[in-house]
């Protein structure tokens, strides 16, 4: 899927606004600021895009709840791009946010979405859609990635359109992303490692997840899917946020899954892992090849694929999607039919 998406952006001529529809060019050119509406997965996949959007494109993004949107008085500028992302397009509170948005004066819309001609992209101005296929599971997984490279080639669209990414920078990217498929199939084949682990996640009845950065809205995915299909319960925390609260619960019947590549914030992550192992924790990290981390009687490693820079979400969200899944083929449950989940959240 995550290959389908990344050669249409190629045969469109690296990121060129003509993928996003007619005219995008004249309204991407000069979004002011970028406002994220989604639900669940979709919701982080948003998240993840606004540390693109700020570090790349740099202009402020604002991800929020699409639930909640309506029911606050918004101040919109209508010079910001509202982004609805919906796996379904049908999914009733983002379809409400962006009336809501609309009625505040917000023209610049753009969908994405991975089924064509559903509600949500027919109400936008712009559309781009996913490429994932059929999710056919109620729990969406693949078309997170997916949306996730959207944004990304939404980001270097902006950024190129404004004059803020350079040759070298958009070689850089283009050739990441060249890359990126290569990485997904390297994680995707982490999966009998990954059974290992689901084995011993499925009799638990909690679970924590961490990230940092950028790799936070992935530990929220990951907690999302285990809740979704395993019914363990699982919440996801920055990292750093642990000592003000979490780190509580933490004792030797919570297994804590860590996503720590090798980034700027590895050192930390590093860190807030000692907090967990002193009270006598059990860590599951997923640290890609260049990370320097060491396995130990607490702490099991899994060892994704060589850091991929920006686009390394993407590749960790296969290994924490994969553990779900397993985890709920361990217990038994209904991996695409998960009890009180519809697929079109429609009510
Ligand atoms: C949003 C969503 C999914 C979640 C579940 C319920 O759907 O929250 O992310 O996995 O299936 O719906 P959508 O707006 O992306 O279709």
């Amino acid at each position: 899927a995550v290959a389908d998406t990344i050669e249409a952006l190629m045969d469109n001529g690296a990121f060129g606004a003509s993928l996003f529809g007619e005219g995008a060019e004249d309204v991407l050119r000069d979004v002011e600021g970028v406002q994220i509406l989604a639900c669940g997965t979709s919701y982080y996949a948003g998240l993840t895009a606004r540390y693109w959007i700020e570090s790349i494109a740099k202009i402020p993004c604002s991800v929020e709840i699409a639930s909640e949107y309506r029911y606050r008085e918004a101040h919109a500028n209508p010079k910001n791009l509202i982004v609805t992302i919906s796996q379904s397009g049908e999914t009733l509170d983002t379809m409400e946010a962006l009336k809501y948005a609309k009625s505040l004066g917000h023209a610049k819309t753009l969908s994405i979405c991975n089924v064509p001609e559903s509600a949500i992209p027919r109400a936008s101005r712009l559309v781009y859609y996913t490429r994932a296929g059929a999710e056919i599971g109620v729990a969406s997984t693949k078309a997170f990635t997916t949306q996730l490279v959207a944004l990304f080639t939404l980001t270097c669209t902006i950024a190129k359109l404004q004059g803020r990414l350079d040759a070298a920078q958009e070689a850089g990217y283009i050739d990441a992303l060249r890359q990126l498929p290569g990485s997904v199939q390297h994680a995707l084949n982490l999966e009998p490692q990954i059974v290992a682990w689901s084995e011993r996640f499925a009799p638990k009845q909690h679970a924590l997840f961490l990230g940092r950065g950028v790799h936070y809205p992935i530990a929220l995915e990951g907690a999302l899917k285990l809740k979704e299909i395993s019914y363990i319960h699982a919440e996801a925390y920055p990292a750093g946020e642990l000592k003000h609260g979490p780190l509580a619960l933490v004792d030797e019947a919570m297994p804590v899954v860590v996503i720590a590549p090798n980034d700027a914030l590895l050192e930390k992550v590093k860190s807030n892992i000692q907090e967990v192992r002193a009270r006598g924790g059990e860590m599951f990290v997923f640290a890609d090849a260049d990370s320097q981390f060491g396995e130990s009687e607490q702490v099991n490693v899994i060892r994704t694929p060589r850091h991929v820079g920006v686009l390394s979400p993407i590749v960790h969200a296969i290994p924490v999607q994969l553990l779900a899944y397993h985890a709920a083929l361990a217990r038994g449950t209904d991996v695409d039919k998960p009890r009180n989940l519809a697929k079109s959240v429609t009510v």
